[in-house]
């Protein structure tokens, strides 16, 4: 087992969760990874088993029963790392917008650089986004401005979804209480790590549209970040 283990939740990812994961585990330092994954209809799991007998230990996969959302799959995952011991807990797409590469950075950002949450951003100065259509590209930016001035989360990025987290970060949150589940738990944990004191870094990125598989972001995601950011206002409170 060691340190850093990068959890990557899934739904129909066949085309890229085997270069995905062998990239991740080529990295050094080293990381282990674990697979969401809702019940892909395509096989994504059974393609995830076949790497766990190449790489021992290293791989790990929670198979849940239906596709249940990106935030709960996270959370289930974050109890897992915080179970089994890891220090560095991140979050990564399985679609190559996140490079595997930029791990080392987001992990150095918690490690050497003080902070306790890193996030990949696109919208701090050094920070790009490739491939998407300036329509997708000015909803996503005025998203992250209305949150930001609803919440003064103090985050440039914040449907940011290439995250590190010290343990205990995670140890420190209400894991229960987060239900959430598309770009609205994105914010949310952002609010919560912001509101119980820790420091958020933000590690300019390249972030890049997917080449394979097919977004499952919908506009009912959309409609729970806009009235999940006034939610969270009224309800979350410094712990
Ligand atoms: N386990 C799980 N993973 C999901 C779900 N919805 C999306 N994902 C995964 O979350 C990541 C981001 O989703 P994606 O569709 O690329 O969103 P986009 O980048 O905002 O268009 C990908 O790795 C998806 O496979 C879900 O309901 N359950
Ligand atoms: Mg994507």
């Amino acid at each position: 087992m060691h340190e850093r283990l990068v959890i990557i939740p899934t739904y129909d990812e066949k085309e890229n969760i085997r270069d995905i994961l062998e990239h991740v585990l080529r990295l050094s330092p080293a990381f282990d990874v674990l697979v969401v994954d809702d019940n892909s209809p395509d096989g994504t799991a059974a393609i995830v088993q076949g790497m766990q007998a190449e790489h021992s230990g290293r791989v790990h996969l929670l198979q849940r029963s239906g596709k249940l959302g990106l935030g709960t799959a996270y959370i289930a995952g974050f109890k897992w790392a915080i179970a089994n011991g890891y220090g560095y807990i991140f979050e990564m797409d399985a679609d190559f917008s996140h490079s595997p590469d930029d791990l080392l950075r987001l992990h150095a950002a918690c490690a050497d650089g003080g902070a306790d949450m890193s996030v990949g951003s696109r919208y701090v100065k050094g920070g790009h986004v490739k491939d998407w259509s300036w329509d997708r590209i000015l909803m996503s930016f005025t998203a992250s401005l209305y949150v930001r001035t609803v919440l003064w989360l103090g985050v440039r990025d914040t449907t940011a979804g290439f995250v590190c987290y010290k343990r205990a970060v995670l140890e420190a949150l209400p894991l229960d209480e987060i239900k959430f589940i598309g770009y609205a738990f994105q914010i949310e944990m952002k609010y919560r790590v912001r509101l119980a004191g820790f420091r958020i870094a933000e590690v300019p990125i390249t972030f890049v549209d997917r080449l394979k598989g097919k977004s499952k972001m919908n506009s009912s995601i959309f409609k729970e970040a806009f009235i999940g950011v006034l939610q969270m206002r009224a309800r979350i409170r410094r712990p």
